[in-house]
């Protein structure tokens, strides 16, 4: 399924964007979850203009330079309700090579496994707080982020998903890490 597809119609959705715009998007938020390569999104914006599903207005930026913005049309805005109605079965655990790692635990000593899982532990508590300061952002900015009639509505709901994640694979982390330090081997 071409999912990139439906991130464009939802970007355009919620307004009208420029190609640089729809990047920015891809490069800021959206993009942490989904990523999508630069290279992707021109050949899709040029496909769901033929589909019908978008078009775009040139507007003059100075003396010549030329930009498209894109908005979504009727068509687009059923194909996009069509998929987001669709019901999504629990998609394959993504994979995570120190989950791998983890798997092979006995085959390292006790030093090297505690090495692994306290560098382990600082990224993921750095990346708690990366996802904590964008939602504090978010907030800020939007204080009825909170709330479902907000546009930000999602993209708040993304962030608490992983910050709750993270925290608990920081739980995890410092569980086996005294585990590990209690071990008599
Ligand atoms: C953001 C939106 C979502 C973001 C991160 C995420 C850092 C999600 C990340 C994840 O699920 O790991 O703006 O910014």
């Amino acid at each position: 399924m071409r999912v990139l597809k439906y991130a464009i119609l939802g970007l355009l959705d919620q307004r009208e964007l420029t190609g640089y715009d729809i990047t920015k998007h891809f490069k800021d938020s959206l993009g942490q979850f989904w990523s999508a390569k630069h290279s992707q999104i021109y050949p899709e914006l040029k496909r769901l203009t033929e589909e019908g599903f978008i078009e775009f207005d040139i507007h003059i930026q100075g003396k010549k330079l030329e930009k498209k913005v894109y908005q979504i049309t009727g068509a687009g805005k059923e194909e996009l309700r069509q998929w987001l109605r669709t019901k999504d079965p629990i998609p394959e655990t993504t994979k995570d090579e120190f989950m791998l790692k983890t798997f092979f635990i006995s085959s390292m000593d006790k030093k090297e496994a505690a090495d692994l899982f306290a560098y382990q532990l600082l990224e993921r508590t750095k990346k708690v707080d990366v996802l904590e300061q964008k939602l504090h952002a978010l907030t800020e900015e939007d204080p009825s982020a909170e709330s479902l009639h907000s546009a930000q509505f999602g993209h708040y709901l993304v962030l608490t998903r992983a910050i709750e994640r993270e925290k608990g694979y920081v739980r995890w982390l410092q569980k086996t890490l005294k585990r590990i330090d209690s071990s008599m081997i």
